[in-house]
């Protein structure tokens, strides 16, 4: 049997990778191809727990290196989980991962290399979609502003690092996430149909980051 894809849903907040995510999972679904959601970070487990505290209370203080190796740690501990699952063939797609890691610090004026360096040896993704859009735009879009980050600055410098991701890397997709939820859609669920055959047909192993 061949292994499922790993599919990543990137971009800052507010441009459609929740919505985008469960939509496509819904989708593959339909077309009887196993696949499941993760998000990150979950906010479930005892790293989660710490995280989304910090996440929704700016007054509780974890410093930038700390928190930064606690998102890390936060991937790391569904390893295998993630393995598992792919090599039982259910594709997973995944809403934020090692790349908003990097993005999101280094925005706040961390070293590019120390930001990643904890992200070496966890799963490579098989496609990331970059969620592209103006932060002057999504910051209009409802629920924005309840949580650290999400303010304009940090949302334009964040942009920027995750378009040089998407520049240098052939595996990025670009994504005009101003485009309706249903046009969105329909450019998610394309590329990702054709990864997950492309898979099925060229056997490609798991790589790491
Ligand atoms: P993210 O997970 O990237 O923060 P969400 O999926 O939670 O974004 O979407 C944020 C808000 O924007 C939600 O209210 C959602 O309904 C809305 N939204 C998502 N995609 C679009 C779109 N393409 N056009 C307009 N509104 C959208
Ligand atoms: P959401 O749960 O709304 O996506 O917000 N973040 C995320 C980091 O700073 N580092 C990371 O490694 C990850 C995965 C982005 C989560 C917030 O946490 C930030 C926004
Ligand atoms: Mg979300």
């Amino acid at each position: 049997m061949s292994r499922g894809a790993f599919i990543i849903l990137e971009g800052i907040d507010r441009t459609g990778k929740s919505t985008q995510s469960a939509k496509l999972i819904e989708s593959l679904r339909k077309l009887n191809i196993n696949a499941e959601r993760m998000a990150f970070p979950n906010r479930t487990s005892n790293t989660g727990q710490l995280i989304s505290k910090y996440l929704s209370n700016k007054d509780y203080h974890i410093n930038d290196q700390t928190i930064h190796l606690l998102f890390s740690a936060n991937r790391w501990e569904n390893l295998d989980f993630i393995r598992s699952k792919l090599f039982a063939g259910t594709s997973i797609i995944v809403d934020r991962y090692s790349y908003s890691g990097v993005a999101y610090s280094v925005a706040k004026g961390l070293d590019f290399m120390w930001c990643l360096q904890p992200e070496v040896g966890l799963p490579q993704p098989d496609l990331v979609f970059l969620l592209d859009i103006n932060p002057e735009d999504s910051r209009l879009r409802s629920g924005f502003g309840s949580e650290r980050y999400e303010n304009l600055q940090m949302q334009k410098n964040v942009s920027t690092i995750l378009r040089q991701f998407a520049e240098i890397e052939n595996y990025w997709k670009i994504v005009d996430a101003s485009k309706s939820i249903e046009d969105v859609h329909e450019i998610l669920l394309k590329h990702s149909n054709e990864i997950i055959n492309d898979i099925q047909i060229d056997k490609r192993p798991l790589t790491s980051i």
